[in-house]
C-alpha cells in the first residue's frame, strides 16, 4: 500500500483536513480514538455547542460546507449581561446583521465533517488511539482499546490533529525539544443545562451569549437549537473565594448560585444533579517553540497551541491551521518545507489569539460593569461607525474578519491606546473633538485589505 498522509484525531481539525486533503487528491488516513459516532450518534448525549465566528465559517464555506452547518446553528447577535441585581443589558457584538456568531453543536459538526471527509475519499479509522510512532522508519502503532488488539502502520507524514493532550506531541518530545511550556490558568470550568420551557420555547433570549459577570468569575450560556442553552461557570479552582473546592457538593453549589446567579438558578431545575455528574475541568494556555519534526510530523490546532476559551476561538483558529497546511501542502512539493512554512506562518498568530484569549477573561468578567470601559467602548463604535475598515473593534477583527490574528492584535493595541487617551477624564465622549481624532486615526491606521473583510465587515 503506498504510504499515506495518516491524521491523528477525528475531531473538528482533522475531519475538515482530511476532507481537503482528500479531494486534493492525496491518499489520506484518520486515526481516531473514540468510536464511530455514526454507529452510536451523539444524539444520547449531552449537548455542547461551540461558537463558530467568520473565520471559521469562511473555511466551512471554501469546502463547501457552510449552508450545512448554518442550517443547524443558533445566531448569537450580542452580549446578553446579567448582573447581579437590576436588568439584563443587551450590548450588540456588530453594527449589521450579519456580524454575528454562530452556536453550532459540536457532535453534530463533527459528524457532518467526518462524512464529507469520507465522500471525498479519505479512509476513517475508528477506536484507534496512537500510542508509539518510530518516526525514523515513519511507522506508528495504534491501539484499539475496545478490541485490545494493536497493530502498525506505515506513514508518508503523521499529521498531529489529536487534541490538548496530543499522543503525537508527546511522541515528538521524546525526539526534539518542541519547547513545550504548559501554563494552566488555576481556573477551571463545569457545564450546566438550561432546559426549555415546558412548551419547548427557550427560557431566555435564544439570539444572544449570555454573561453573568461577577469580578474574578462567571457564567456564560449559549443557545442549542432545541431550545435548551449549555451553561457554563468559570471559576478558580482555589486560593481565593469563591472557589470550585469550597462548592464539593451540590448543596454549596445551590448556596452559591442562590447568593450570586439567582435568576439563572430559576432557569436550572437540574442544577443539583449536573453538579454532581459534570466533572471540574481545568484550563490552560500551551506554547510550542516547533511545531513539526522535518518533514515526518506536524501538529496543528489544539495538539499545537491549545488555548483559554475566552475568545471562543479554539476551534476557528485550527480551521484557519486547516487552510493554511492544506494550501502549503500544495504550494511545496516538499514536505518538510511545507511544515516549516506553516508554523513560520501560523505560530505567530496562534501565540496572538492565546494572549487575546486571556485578556478576554477579564473583559467578560468584569470590565462590562466599569464606566471607563463602557466610555471607550462608545468611543470605539463611534471611530468604528466613522471609519469602516480602518477603525475595526478588535471584538470584530477576530470575529467578523480573516484578519491574522497579530495583526488585529497589533492594531487592537494602537487602538486601545487611543481610547484610552481620548477618554481620559472624559465624563461626555459627546464633548470629544471627533474631527481630530479622525486625523489621528487615519494617522495610525491604514484600511485593512478588502480580502480580510470580504464576506465580513
Ligand atoms: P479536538 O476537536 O479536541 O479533536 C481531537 C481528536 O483527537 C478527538 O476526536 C480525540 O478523540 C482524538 N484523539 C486524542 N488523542 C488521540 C490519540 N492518541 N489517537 C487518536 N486520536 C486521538 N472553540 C471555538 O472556536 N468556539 C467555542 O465556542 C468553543 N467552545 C468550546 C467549548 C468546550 C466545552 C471546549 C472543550 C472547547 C471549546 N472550543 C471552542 C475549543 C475547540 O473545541 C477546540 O479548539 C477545537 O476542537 C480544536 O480542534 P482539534 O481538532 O485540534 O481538537
Ligand atoms: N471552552 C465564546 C466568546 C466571546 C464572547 C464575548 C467566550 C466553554 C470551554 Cl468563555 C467563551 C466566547 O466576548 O462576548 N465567543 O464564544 C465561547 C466561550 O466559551 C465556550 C462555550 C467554552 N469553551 C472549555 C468551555
Amino acid at each position: 500500500m503506498a504510504r499515506s498522509h495518516a491524521i491523528v484525531g477525528g475531531g473538528l481539525a482533522g475531519a475538515l483536513l482530511a476532507l481537503l486533503l482528500a479531494r486534493r487528491g492525496h491518499a489520506v488516513d484518520v486515526f481516531e480514538r473514540r468510536p464511530d459516532p455514526r454507529l452510536r450518534g451523539y444524539e444520547g448525549g449531552r449537548s455542547i455547542n461551540l461558537a463558530l465566528a467568520a473565520r471559521g465559517l469562511a473555511v466551512l464555506q471554501e469546502a463547501g460546507l457552510g449552508e450545512a452547518v448554518l442550517q443547524q446553528a443558533v445566531a448569537m447577535r450580542g452580549r446578553m449581561v446579567h448582573p447581579r441585581e437590576g436588568a439584563t443589558s443587551f450590548l450588540p457584538y456588530g453594527r449589521v446583521d450579519r456580524e454575528c456568531i454562530w452556536s453550532v453543536h459540536r457532535g453534530r459538526l463533527n459528524l457532518l465533517l467526518l462524512e464529507a471527509a469520507e465522500r471525498a475519499g479519505a479512509r476513517l479509522h475508528f477506536h484507534q488511539r496512537l500510542n508509539y510512532v518510530d518516526f525514523f522508519a515513519r511507522r506508528a502503532e495504534l491501539v484499539d482499546d475496545h478490541e485490545r488488539r494493536v497493530r502498525w502502520i506505515d506513514f508518508e507524514s503523521l499529521i498531529g490533529a489529536d487534541g490538548a493532550g496530543s499522543a503525537l506531541r508527546a511522541a515528538m518530545q521524546r525526539h526534539i525539544d518542541l519547547g513545550e511550556r504548559f501554563e494552566p490558568l488555576g481556573h477551571g470550568y463545569k457545564e450546566l443545562e438550561i432546559p426549555p420551557e415546558a412548551d419547548g420555547s427557550f427560557r431566555i433570549a435564544r439570539d444572544a451569549l449570555h454573561i453573568w459577570p461577577r469580578g474574578g468569575y462567571m457564567l456564560i450560556a449559549l443557545p442549542n437549537t432545541e431550545g435548551t442553552f449549555t451553561a457554563t461557570l468559570f471559576l478558580a479552582h482555589r486560593g481565593s473565594s469563591p472557589c470550585f473546592d469550597e462548592l464539593a457538593d451540590a448543596a454549596a453549589a445551590r448556596a452559591f448560585f442562590e447568593r450570586e446567579f439567582p435568576d439563572a438558578l430559576a432557569l436550572m431545575p437540574g442544577l443539583a444533579d449536573d453538579w454532581a455528574e459534570h466533572p471540574t475541568s481545568g484550563l490552560a494556555t500551551l506554547r510550542l517553540q516547533h511545531w513539526h519534526f522535518e518533514g515526518r510530523a506536524v501538529l496543528l490546532g489544539d495538539a499545537a497551541h491549545a488555548m483559554v476559551p475566552f475568545h471562543g476561538q479554539g476551534m476557528n483558529c485550527a480551521f484557519e491551521d486547516v487552510a493554511a497546511l492544506d494550501r502549503l501542502m500544495q504550494e511545496h512539493t516538499d514536505t518538510h518545507a511545507a511544515f516549516a512554512a506553516f508554523e513560520a506562518e501560523r505560530r505567530p498568530n496562534a501565540e496572538a489569539i492565546q494572549a487575546m484569549a486571556l485578556e478576554n477573561y477579564v473583559e467578560m468578567r468584569d470590565s462590562v460593569d466599569d464606566p471607563d470601559w463602557r466610555r471607550q467602548r462608545a468611543l470605539e463604535l463611534r471611530l468604528a461607525e466613522r471609519h469602516p475598515g480602518r477603525f475595526v473593534p478588535r471584538y470584530s477583527m477576530v470575529s467578523f474578519t480573516r484578519t491574522p490574528y497579530a495583526v488585529a492584535f497589533e492594531r487592537g493595541r494602537v487602538q486601545r491606546a487611543l481610547l484610552v487617551e481620548a477618554t481620559r477624564g472624559v465624563e461626555d465622549i459627546d464633548t470629544l473633538d471627533l474631527a481630530a481624532l479622525d486625523g489621528r486615526v487615519h494617522a495610525l491606521l491604514e484600511p485593512l485589505p478588502a480580502h480580510w473583510l470580504a464576506g465580513a465587515a
